[in-house]
């Protein structure tokens, strides 16, 4: 009963994990927003080769946060990332 009850519990407070996935051109801003939202602050980067994967916690949801290389040689590998995905982030130069 115990057991029950706690997983009820679980499913209506504990904390839920969503994973995310950043995709856009180099230089866009992927990892500069990545990190942001991790430790608060806009570090300087450099071209990311292969990628990044932070947690960022917002409230009762854990996203995991998949920044992915954006240079042309990278893009082919981009498909390899969707699975298992509960959203995606397009960044846009501007
Ligand atoms: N002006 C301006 N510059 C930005 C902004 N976001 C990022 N930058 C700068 O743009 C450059 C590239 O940023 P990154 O975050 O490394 O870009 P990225 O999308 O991760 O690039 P790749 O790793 O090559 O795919 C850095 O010099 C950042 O400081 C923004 O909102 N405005
Ligand atoms: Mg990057």
């Amino acid at each position: 009963m115990g057991q029950a009850f706690r997983k009820l519990f679980d499913a209506f407070f504990g904390n839920k994990e969503m994973r995310v996935v950043m995709l856009g051109l180099d230089a866009a801003g992927k990892t500069t927003i990545l990190y942001k939202l991790h430790i608060g602050e806009v570090l300087s980067t450099v071209p990311t080769i292969g990628f990044n994967v932070e947690k960022v916690q917002y409230k009762n949801v854990v996203f995991t946060v998949w920044d992915v290389g954006g240079q042309e040689k990278l893009r082919p590998l981009w498909r390899h990332y969707f699975n298992n995905t509960d959203a995606l982030v397009s960044a846009l130069s501007c």
